[in-house]
């Protein structure tokens, strides 16, 4: 029988990514998002390409009934869940402390913290059952180090990282890994939904480097699975090479 994984955010950027890296090894995979075409579409793609079957579920995150709804909506066959990857997030603004948005520190808490904190209490008990389950949080270089302007994002990925950290204590005793991915800049629709659209000022986060690609990222969390089961990757912080921190880049 395939494995499953369960991959929160896979209409674009790294969930997508992942959600093809994944069909294509033979696993069976949930995918979750807000559009429900490009999650049509992806389902389509990745079942007649690898022969898996994809189960889509379009919900927002942020809504604790809505997740809870699709959540028990999975059928039975579907419940196996081996590999939870918790992706799905954004940055909304990058703005001084004093001029930011409550609405978009809203977003971001619900989003990237209270999101990833639903999905996980309902998907637990799969994983328990399972006996050999993996959490796979997605962090940031923004939960390592807080930046200007990056106030309430920075704040909410170095949540995820406490998040991470606590899961991996309190899970031990049933045997599931739990590995923080904190990657540095990535050229995905990030900056796009961070600059609220505006195209000219999203391309300029990646001019002069070669920033870290979707596929980078869905290369290694796929790698961080398939370590034998006595090895856990804890912790993993990822840049580009032009990259050193949140503060230093190598643009020419
Ligand atoms: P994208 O904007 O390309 O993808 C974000 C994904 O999250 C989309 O699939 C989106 O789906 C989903 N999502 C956002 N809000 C919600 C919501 N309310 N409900 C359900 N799904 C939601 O960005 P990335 O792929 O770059 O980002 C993925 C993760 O990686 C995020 O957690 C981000 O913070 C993190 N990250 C990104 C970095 C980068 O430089 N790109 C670097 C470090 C970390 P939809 O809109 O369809 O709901
Ligand atoms: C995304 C990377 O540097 O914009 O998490 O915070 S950064």
């Amino acid at each position: 029988m395939n494995r499953i994984v369960l991959i929160t955010g896979a209409t674009s950027g790294f969930g997508k990514a992942t959600a093809i890296k994944f069909a294509s090894e033979g696993f069976n995979c949930i995918i979750t998002g807000r559009r429900e075409e490009r999650l049509k579409q992806l389902s389509e793609e990745l079942s007649s390409r690898y022969s898996v079957d994809i189960l889509p579920l379009s919900f927002d995150i942020r809504d604790r009934k809505a997740v809870q709804t699709a959540i028990e909506s999975i059928p039975a066959q579907w419940q196996s869940i081996n590999i939870l990857i918790n992706n799905a997030g954004l940055a909304a603004g990058r703005d001084y402390f004093e001029e930011a948005s409550l609405d978009d520190w809203d977003n971001m808490i619900d989003t990237n913290v209270k999101g990833l904190l639903y999905i996980s209490k309902l998907i637990l008990p799969f994983l328990i059952a399972g006996k050999n389950g993996h959490i796979i949080n997605i962090g940031s270089t923004a939960g390592k180090e807080v930046y200007e302007k990056g106030n309430v994002y920075c704040a909410s990925k170095h949540a995820v990282d406490a998040i991470t950290k606590s899961m991996r204590i309190d899970l031990l005793r049933h045997g599931i890994k739990v590995t923080g991915i904190h990657p540095g800049a990535a050229e995905t629709e990030f900056s796009m939904v961070r600059l609220k659209g505006n195209e000219e000022a999203a391309k300029k986060v990646y001019e002069g480097y070669q920033a870290l690609r979707a596929e980078d990222l869905a290369d290694i969390i796929y790698y961080t699975t398939t370590l034998p089961a006595h090895v856990c990757l804890n912790d993993i912080v990822v840049t580009c090479t032009a990259q050193a921190n949140s503060f230093y880049l190598n643009r020419k």
